[in-house]
């Protein structure tokens, strides 16, 4: 019998007017670099050029820091917290009044579904404003005694998987605790930090109080070792982390670092499995992959093995890959070839090593960053498929026979961010729940996210948290303390 598809489903890219080129927003408007440089941001699933950004040399960094301490000491540390409050209420407002517009830029640059960037990001990205507008008077009532004061300007450098949502968890606790901040969005996706630049000028938020310098590493690295930065907030791979941690180390800023993970996501036998199956999909196809708490390594009890692969690699061949403006779309683009190159040599040395790889039959578009989902079984503690982030849609499956050897199996990692129970008993979820090295434990679900909960690693996963009453604590000085 013929099977009935999908008919293409496009979301109209008229609500979106980009700029064919963005400056860098310093101190409340938009200007040229000092040394005039910029590149081209692309389309991953189509290779299209989508607008030119400028590049911030350490001289604009300069600027951009001068103009946050000004308006931190003039202006945004002397407001009431119920005024601060105020212009992030009006943030948010203009967040969810612009999501589909800021849901189509994602898209575009990032090259993930518009389901997801429509029905999780914007969503999300709204609700952190509001969340934290919501503390900006109650500082008093954070848990860091009755005065915390700010610490001053915050450097902050996000990753490109989550562009606007990294930057709302890093600026929206911030401001509400009284910080100015200069922020660095990655150099493959700066557009939706542009667009926010232009809805901080919509709100009339006093200049200076958020400066965007789009740029490289490079760029980065200067923001964060700037000399007159008080906190340093910093999201991406744990390499680039672990230099961060070395170069700042003795200059008495405060440091938060969101790193790497290579998440756990635990099958047992008395697990509703229909059920399991969708959280397994959801943990690592989620966003390609491209999430730092994605459930990369299942861990399935033997017993159910074969019925939890059988149904996992049906359930597979049932996603759509394509068109990431496609609302029926699941799996979008790889976000860079860069990316697609580090995916497809960690999945090479899963073959080398001798794991099985599966791959979901679907046709890759001829343009663009494409991978495939895949699964690979037969995989051991010592392959590098499962020691190592792959941050692409590339499961590794291991198997356990007992409670205890899947807290062993689970714990065997370098990173601590996330881990997943599935079984129907809720004393083996506490259980399982106390022994698991990890910063978020997610039960009978997977990559649930909430502004009110603290996010975070140990390990080489990082420290500091973001999100919830946690999350302002890294912007914060309690009484007694520097
Ligand atoms: P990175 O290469 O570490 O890049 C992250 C950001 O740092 C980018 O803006 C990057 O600029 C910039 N950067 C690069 N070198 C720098 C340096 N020496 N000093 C300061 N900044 C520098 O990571 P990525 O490939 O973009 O992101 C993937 C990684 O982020 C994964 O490991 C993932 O697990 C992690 N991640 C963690 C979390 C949390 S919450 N734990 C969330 C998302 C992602 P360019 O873009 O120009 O290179």
């Amino acid at each position: 019998m013929a099977t009935l598809d999908y008919a293409p489903a496009p979301e109209s890219r008229a609500i979106l007017d980009l700029r064919s080129s963005y400056g860098l927003f310093i101190d409340g408007t938009f200007v040229d670099p000092l040394e005039g440089h910029g590149f081209k941001t692309v389309n991953p699933a189509t290779e299209e050029v989508l607008a030119e950004v400028a590049e911030a040399s350490a001289a604009d960094v300069d600027r951009a820091v001068a103009a946050a301490r000004r308006a931190y000491q003039q202006v945004w540390s002397r407001l009431p917290g119920r005024e601060r409050g105020k212009y992030l209420f009006r943030i948010a407002r203009l967040i969810a009044e612009r999501s589909r517009e800021l849901a189509v830029a994602e898209t575009l640059d990032n090259g993930k579904p518009i389901r997801e960037s429509r029905d999780v990001d914007l969503p999300l990205v709204a609700a952190h404003f509001f969340y934290y507008a919501g503390w900006a008077d109650k500082l008093g009532y954070a848990g860091l005694g009755t005065a915390p004061r700010p610490l001053g300007v915050a450097g902050q450098v996000i990753p490109w998987n989550f562009p606007l949502l990294m930057l709302a968890w890093k600026v929206a606790p911030a401001l509400a605790a009284g910080n100015t901040v200069v922020l660095k969005p990655a150099e493959t996706t700066p557009l939706t930090a542009l667009l926010f630049a232009e809805i901080c000028q919509q709100a009339d938020l006093p200049a200076g109080v958020v400066n965007i310098l789009t740029g490289a590493g490079p760029t980065g690295q200067a923001v964060l070792a700037h000399p007159d930065v008080d906190k340093v907030a910093f999201t991406g791979s744990t390499a680039v982390g672990r230099s961060i941690a070395a170069a700042v180390a003795g200059t008495g800023k405060r440091v938060t670092l969101e790193l790497g993970g290579k998440g756990a996501n635990i099958v047992f036998d008395d697990a509703p499995l229909d059920q399991a199956v969708e959280g397994i999909v959801n943990g690592i196809f989620f966003n390609q992959g491209h999430v730092c708490c994605a459930g990369s390594r299942l861990l399935v009890q033997e017993s159910v093995y074969q019925p939890v692969l059988d149904s996992l690699t049906r359930r597979l061949g049932t996603l759509r890959l394509g068109d990431p403006m496609d609302k029926n779309t699941d799996i979008g683009a790889i976000n860079s070839a860069e990316q697609l190159g580090r995916i497809r040599a960690l999945a090479e040395a899963g073959d080398a090593e001798g794991a099985t790889r599966w791959t979901a039959e679907c046709t890759l578009p001829s343009r663009g960053y494409w991978f495939p989902p895949t699964v690979f079984t037969g995989v051991t503690q010592a392959h590098r498929i499962a020691r190592e982030e792959i941050f692409g849609p590339v499961l590794s499956v291991l198997t356990f026979r007992t409670p205890d050897e899947a807290v062993a199996k689970a714990n065997n990692t370098p990173y601590g961010l996330s881990a997943g129970i599935w079984t129907e008993k809720g004393s083996r979820i506490l259980w399982m729940a106390q022994r698991l090295r990890a910063g978020v434990v997610w039960a009978n679900t997977f990559n649930r996210f909430d502004p009110t909960s603290p996010f975070g690693g140990y390990k080489e996963s990082g420290y500091g948290r973001e999100g919830g009453q946690h999350g302002l604590a890294p912007y914060l000085a309690s009484e007694g303390s520097q």
